[in-house]
């Protein structure tokens, strides 16, 4: 069997949030359970660095975007390195080889008579860089939002540009699709993709003219304009460009095109599916080329609802510092490095808490089914870490392995048909069977609760065998079957979690006396191994999380200002969590801290009368956008029951992403004299809580009409 797994290319208008690193992480895993199969496994990451999108992020950064793509892919390739993610290749699409492959598959497309000028008139979205029809976005009063970023679009109007005769391949692709179940994956994308392309396909817009960052069109078209790629052309064709020989006659005629692409799986959001699963085929079918074997779509990752996002400031969590934060210093005793594929993971990446990494990886591919959306929450991550990874994993192999230290042990063939041993060696052999069920359908949450069954099964022998017993008694025979028992399920566990915690996989091997500890495991038979075994007492994994040490990681991860709009206040959620784990197991948890800011000086009591002179009402934002060049103020229209909305300036732009304001029902200082700021006349004041920087805005918590007094 042969696996070649792809993620989208990344956008570098961005830097990693944890919505990337998912995919990143998920790619990972399924590569790494390939290639302990022994099968021939690749695994493809990179960056998206042409489009209008990247343009406009140079402009705005004031570099021009070859500068600004050379400073920004780098960190994609440093955070996965960090993260210890074994992609064999890392492709950038301002690549000298990207650009031959993209050439030599529009040269195909073009001769096969599906490329023809004309003027292309309709909306655009950049936050996609997609086109899309009236039918397909949100309206907000006159203004046409994209309804992924709901974001305005924008009208481009009457550009001569290349169009691709899409409509021609729609029979083919939905013959495709009907006739190919594994094409499109989980089910419920498969039945989106069938309706939208039922609704018929219209030919694509493929180049652009009113820009230039992008691979040039071979050749200027008939009227002498030069054109550049449509950035999803150029992005899609990096699956290919990474495998093809790009100085060859037929760059599609390269061994690893041969050996990889009929196997691809391309990973990806459920934002970016139609371009991978209706543009991305029709250009193949075009060019004379086999499909991928699935697209799999994935759902997104929130919080509170809304995506995690550049445009959501408040929703993004660095992956790094989420690693490390959750990791022990000293606790797992590793330096996050393991072996796998070549381009991302490096001896030289500098160290972060394995036992970090793979905490975050666990609850990332444990708490949702891969294709459903996740809600992000500090109580849920600290709920998984305590239960399955602190009592269960971490708790059996502390246990076992330090009874099995310095002790004779070996699974004797006559005790194993004893009720306990043949109850966990049953219960081994189906977890066996399930997880790698499991990851070969692409169900993640399904392997790790298999594994699961397992890793609380040794629990539970370990309790009922009582080998401390054994021990004191003198069964000497006895005990070394119960140990030699325990050191084979748990080299099966050590296996088993390999794809998606291999930084811990490698620590428990070592502790059993493995090896190659640092290697990737073969995959385990069922059965128990018989060998004389000699174990050593593990570094502790995956301690317990007190509230305290609750409390230090989101502090950790949440800038003060953005707590009232990130993933669960701070104290809320340690306070939280610890509750969430049954009372026995709970540490004395010491009453969570209050969060507290430090206070300003009181003021001197004013009179009734002075307070009368506040007009305070209760306004309602109706439109929210930054002031250019100030970092902190936000430009706010506000509906106060009068006949026109105020314009009001706030300086609270580094808490809230603007649109994350409308709606919103706030309290505004109406009578407070206009004041002109940054050139826009602003007509009132919100009220809102924090000292030097904001936590939260003061609301009403009935729903009050726009307008009323506040007293
Ligand atoms: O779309 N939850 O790049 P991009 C889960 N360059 N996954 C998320 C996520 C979230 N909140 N946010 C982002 C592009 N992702 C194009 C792709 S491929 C030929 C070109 C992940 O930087 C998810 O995989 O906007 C999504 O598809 C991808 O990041 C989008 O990354």
């Amino acid at each position: 069997m042969t696996f070649y797994i792809t993620t989208p290319i990344y956008y570098v208008n961005d830097v990693p949030h944890l919505g990337h690193a998912y995919t990143t992480i998920c790619a990972d895993a399924f590569a790494r359970f390939h290639r302990m199969r022994g099968e021939a496994t690749r695994m493809l990451t990179g960056t998206d660095e042409h489009g209008q999108k990247v343009e406009e992020a140079a402009q705005k950064a004031g570099v021009s975007p070859r500068q600004h793509v050379d400073e920004v892919a780098p960190r994609f390739a440093h955070t996965w390195r960090r993260l210890g993610i074994a992609a064999d290749d890392f492709i950038r699409t301002t690549e000298a080889r990207h650009g031959k492959v993209v050439g030599a598959l529009w040269r195909r497309i073009v001769d096969h008579g599906d490329l023809y000028l004309a003027s292309y008139q309709g909306w655009y979205c950049v936050g996609c860089e997609g086109f899309y029809t009236e039918s397909t976005l949100t309206k907000d009063g006159d203004t046409w939002l994209c309804p992924t970023h709901k974001r305005p679009v924008a009208w481009v109007d009457k550009e001569r540009t290349w169009f691709f005769r899409m409509s021609k391949y729609q029979q083919p692709l939905l013959d495709y699709i009907e006739a190919h179940p594994e094409f499109i994956q989980p089910e419920a994308y498969r039945n989106e993709v069938l309706a939208f392309i039922k609704t018929g396909l219209r030919d694509l817009s493929v180049s652009r003219t009113s820009f230039s960052w992008g691979i040039p069109i071979p050749d200027p078209d008939p009227e002498g304009h030069q054109h550049v790629m449509y950035v999803w052309m150029d992005a899609l064709t990096n699956y290919i460009s990474a495998l093809a020989d790009p100085d060859a006659a037929d760059p599609f005629a390269s061994s690893l095109m041969t050996l990889f692409w009929p196997h691809a799986v391309h990973l990806i959001g459920k934002d970016i599916l139609r371009f991978h699963a209706v543009y991305w085929p029709c250009f193949l079918l075009s060019a004379g080329l086999p499909l991928p074997k699935t697209v799999l779509s994935h759902g997104w990752w929130t919080v509170r609802g809304e995506k995690i996002s550049k445009s959501m400031p408040a929703t993004r969590i660095d992956p790094i510092q989420l690693a490390r934060a959750l990791g022990t210093p000293g606790g797992a005793g590793d330096d996050g490095r393991v072996d796998g594929g070549a381009a991302t993971s490096s001896a030289d990446s500098p160290s972060l808490p394995g036992s970090g990494v793979d905490a975050m990886r666990y609850y990332l591919l444990r708490e949702v089914p891969l294709g459903n959306d996740g809600d992000f929450t500090f109580e849920s991550m600290f709920a998984r870490y305590n239960a399955d990874l602190a009592n269960d994993l971490g708790n059996l192999v502390n246990r076992a392995t330090t009874l099995l230290e310095g002790q004779p042990a070996r699974v004797r063939p006559e005790l194993c048909g004893e009720p306990r041993t043949a109850q966990l060696s049953r219960v081994a052999a189906e977890a066996v069977a399930d997880t790698e069920q499991a990851f070969t359908a692409f169900a993640p949450h399904r392997a790790l609760e298999a594994i699961w069954r397992l890793v609380r099964e040794g629990n539970r022998y370990v309790d009922a065998c009582e080998p401390w017993k054994l021990k004191k008694a003198g069964k000497a025979d006895e005990l070394a079957h119960v140990l030699g028992t325990l050191h084979a399920a748990l080299t099966l566990i050590a296996a088993l979690i390999y794809p998606v915690l291999p930084h811990s996989s490698a620590t428990i091997r070592a502790a059993l006396g493995a090896d190659d500890a640092q290697g990737v495991p073969a995959w385990p038979s069922a059965a128990f191994s018989q060998a004389e075994v000699a174990a050593h007492k593990s570094a502790p994994l995956f301690p317990r999380l007190d509230a305290a040490a609750q409390e230090a990681i989101v502090a950790a991860l949440v800038p003060p200002a953005a707590r009232a709009a990130a993933p669960g206040d701070a104290a809320e959620a340690a306070a939280q969590a610890a509750q969430a784990v049954p009372a026995a197991q709970a540490p004395p948890a010491p009453a969570a801290p209050a969060r507290v800011t430090a206070p300003s000086q009181p003021l001197p009591p004013i009179e009734f009368a002075d307070f009368g002179k506040v007009e305070l009402r209760v306004g309602q934002v109706k439109a929210a956008v930054a002031v250019p060049k100030a970092k902190k103020l936000l430009q706010l229209s506000v509906d106060l029951g009068e006949p026109a909305p105020r314009t009001i300036v706030a300086g609270i732009a580094e808490a809230f992403a603007p649109e994350a304001l409308v709606g919103k029902k706030v309290i505004v200082v109406a009578n407070l004299a206009p004041a002109t700021i940054r050139g826009i006349r602003s007509e009132g004041m919100i009220l809102a809580a924090g000292e030097d920087s904001i936590l939260g805005l003061s609301g009403v918590d009935a729903d009050v009409p726009p307008g009323t007094r506040v007293r």
